[in-house]
C-alpha cells in the first residue's frame, strides 16, 4: 500500500511539474527539447549583453535584443563582457543544430544564447522574448531557468501576402514581418503584382506604378458582375512601394532572419501591367486595373507571341533581382486563361515556328524562357503548380496550391516543392462561423485543421520526400483591406503553421498547442491585435 501511495505521489508531482512547466513557458513553435530547471534569472538595469564570437554577426543581433528589451521595460542593456548578470550571445560550432538552430540556457547568473550563426542567435532571442512580458511593464523581467536545444524541421517556412488586391503600406508590411518572424517563419512571399495593382516601382517603366497601381474603387467581391472600370474613369485607390522603401523592408526582414521572395506574376493576372502598357496584351486594347476581385482571365494576359513582352519582363526582372537578395524569384504562372493566345495570330505563329502542339506548351515555353533568364542572373525560379502544364522548366521549384497533387508530381520528377494546399493553408478562407465572420472565401480552414497538416504526403517515399522544402500559408486579399482584418485572418492560424514547419512531427500535440496558445492570445490582447478567439467548432 505504501509503495502504491508513493507511486501515486510521484505521479502527482510529475503531473504538477508538467502543469507548472506549461504555465511557465508557452513557446510556439514547440522547441525540439525544453527542460525547465529550478529558479529564475531577472533582467535588470545592470544586466549587460556579452558577445562571444564574430562581432559583425553578433552586433546587429545585440541591437535587436536591446531594442526589444527597451520596448517592454526601462532597461537599456549595454554591451559589456560580463560573466554575471549577462545575456551572452555566442557563436559555436555545433552540427546538430544546423544553420538556424540554437541553444538557450538560463540559470540564476544569466542567459546564454548559442548558435552557429546569425539566424540561430535571433531565434534563441525570439524564444527568450516569448518568456517575457509582451508589452511595456513595470513588472520584473523574470526568465525561468531552463535549457533549450532547438532547430527547424523544414527550411522553407513561409507566409504569403497579396498586396495586389489591396495595398498595404510599408509600415504594415513591416508589422507583418515582425509578427511572422516572432514565430520563426523565415520566408515572406510578397505577391507584388496582380490584376488589381502593380505595387513595385520599376524605374525603366514608370507607368507600371503611375497607372498600374491605382484602381477605380474598393469593391471586393469576386462575384461582382458590374461592368469593369473603363479608361477615363478616375483611378485613385491603391499605392505602391518605392525601391527605397523596398530596400528598407528587405533590411528590416533580414535582421529578423526573414528572406523576402518577390512574386512578379506572369503571364496571367496582369491587367495592371496591361493598363500601363496595353501593347503587352494580345488584343492591345486599353484597359484599367481591375476593381474588386474580378478576374477577367484572357484579357489580362501578356501576349506570348510578342518579343516586346520578353524584353519588358527581362528588364523588370533585372531591377527586381538587383533589389532582392533572395535566391528564389517567384514568377506566378497561375490561372492563365489561354483563350487570348488561341485567337492571337502572333501567338499562333510562334507556336508554329517552335513546333508547339498547344497553348499549354506555349505557356511552358514562356516560363522556361524566364527561368533561363533568372538562372543567368544566378537565381532560382519558383512558380505556382500550373507551371507543370505543358512541361516543367528544367530547374523550377513548384508551389503546390491546388491541393498536393502538383507538388507530389514535381517531387517525383526530383524538383523542389513548397506545399501550400488551399485546404488547409489558405488563410483567406473562413476559420470559424461563418455567422459573425467577415466575408471570406468559402473554404473552411480552422486553426486545428492547419495544426494537423503534414507537409510530407504519404505518396512520397523517403527518396522523394526530401524535395519538399517546407510549407507556406497564403493570404489573398480580395476581401481584406485593413490591418485589423489581416491580423484576424492570420491569428492564430499562422502560429499553427509555424509549429507544423518548425517542430518535430512526433512532438505535435493539439492539446499542448491550445494550452500554449492562451499565453499568445493574452499578448495579442495587450498589443491590440485582432484575432479569432477560438470558435472553431461550427462547420460550413
Ligand atoms: C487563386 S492561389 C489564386 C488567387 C486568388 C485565390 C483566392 C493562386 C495561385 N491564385 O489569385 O486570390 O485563388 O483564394
Amino acid at each position: 500500500l505504501l509503495s502504491r501511495t508513493s507511486l501515486i505521489l510521484i505521479l502527482l508531482c510529475a503531473g504538477l511539474t508538467g502543469f507548472t512547466q506549461q504555465k511557465k513557458v508557452s513557446i510556439i513553435p514547440q522547441p525540439v527539447s525544453l527542460r525547465l530547471l529550478e529558479g529564475d534569472f531577472v533582467i535588470n538595469k545592470e544586466t549587460t549583453i556579452s558577445l562571444d564570437g564574430d562581432k559583425k554577426v553578433l552586433k546587429p543581433a545585440a541591437a535587436f535584443l536591446q531594442s526589444y528589451i527597451r520596448g517592454i521595460s526601462d532597461c537599456d542593456l549595454q554591451l559589456k563582457k560580463n560573466n554575471l548578470n549577462a545575456i551572452t550571445l555566442k557563436i559555436i560550432d555545433n552540427p546538430v543544430i544546423g544553420d538556424e538552430g540554437y541553444t538557450l540556457t538560463v540559470n540564476k547568473e544569466g542567459v546564454q544564447i548559442a548558435a552557429n550563426g546569425r539566424a540561430g542567435i535571433i531565434y534563441g532571442m525570439q524564444s527568450l522574448f516569448q518568456t517575457l512580458p509582451q508589452v511595456q511593464t513595470n513588472r520584473e523581467l523574470k526568465v525561468p531557468a531552463m535549457e533549450i536545444t532547438d532547430y527547424p524541421r523544414f527550411k522553407w517556412r513561409g507566409m504569403h501576402l497579396d498586396v495586389g488586391r489591396h495595398f498595404f503600406s510599408a509600415e504594415m508590411v513591416k508589422e507583418y514581418i515582425d509578427l511572422i518572424a516572432a514565430y520563426k517563419v523565415n520566408t515572406f512571399h510578397w505577391h507584388l503584382v496582380d490584376d488589381q495593382g502593380w505595387r513595385i516601382e520599376i524605374k525603366k517603366y514608370p507607368a507600371l506604378t503611375d497607372v498600374g497601381a491605382w484602381r477605380v474603387d474598393q469593391t471586393a467581391f469576386p462575384w461582382d458582375t458590374r461592368p469593369q472600370a473603363m479608361p477615363g474613369q478616375e483611378a485613385t485607390y491603391g499605392g505602391y512601394y518605392t525601391q527605397k522603401q523596398i530596400k528598407e523592408i528587405i533590411a528590416y526582414a533580414a535582421v529578423r532572419n526573414v528572406n523576402i521572395v518577390p512574386e512578379i506574376e506572369m503571364p496571367g493576372h496582369v491587367a495592371s501591367a496591361i493598363a500601363a502598357y496595353p501593347n503587352l496584351s494580345c488584343s492591345q486594347h486599353p484597359q484599367l486595373p481591375l476593381t474588386g476581385g474580378n478576374f477577367t482571365g484572357a484579357s489580362s494576359n501578356y501576349c506570348a507571341g510578342n518579343e516586346e513582352v520578353f524584353t519588358f519582363l527581362e528588364e523588370v526582372l533585372t531591377e527586381v533581382v538587383a533589389l532582392f537578395p533572395s535566391k528564389y524569384i517567384h514568377i506566378g504562372g497561375d490561372e492563365v486563361d489561354k483563350t487570348s493566345w488561341k485567337s492571337c495570330p502572333r501567338c499562333q505563329a510562334r507556336m508554329k515556328t517552335l513546333g508547339l502542339k498547344n497553348e499549354n506548351e506555349l505557356q511552358s515555353y514562356f516560363i522556361t524562357r524566364m527561368e533561363k533568364f533568372l538562372i543567368g542572373k544566378k537565381r532560382k525560379m519558383i512558380g505556382w503548380d500550373e507551371i507543370l502544364e505543358g512541361g516543367l522548366a528544367p530547374e523550377a521549384t513548384v508551389m503546390s496550391w491546388r491541393g498536393e497533387a502538383g507538388g507530389i508530381e514535381a517531387a517525383k520528377m526530383k524538383h523542389d516543392v513548397v506545399m501550400t494546399p488551399g485546404s488547409p493553408l489558405y488563410f483567406d478562407h473562413y476559420q470559424a462561423g461563418p455567422e459573425g465572420e467577415p466575408l471570406a472565401f468559402g473554404g473552411f480552414n480552422t486553426v486545428k485543421k492547419v495544426y494537423n497538416y503534414e507537409p510530407i504526403p504519404k505518396e512520397l517515399d523517403g527518396e522523394h520526400a526530401k524535395y519538399v522544402l517546407g510549407a507556406q500559408a497564403n493570404i489573398w486579399t480580395e476581401h481584406i483591406r485593413t490591418k485589423e482584418h489581416l491580423e484576424y485572418m492570420m491569428l492564430p492560424r499562422m502560429l499553427a503553421l509555424a509549429e507544423v514547419v518548425w517542430s518535430p512531427a512526433q512532438a505535435k500535440n493539439w492539446n499542448g498547442f491550445s494550452e500554449r496558445l492562451k499565453y499568445h492570445f493574452n499578448g495579442f490582447e495587450q498589443k491590440g491585435y485582432h484575432f479569432s478567439p477560438g470558435n472553431y467548432t461550427v462547420a460550413i
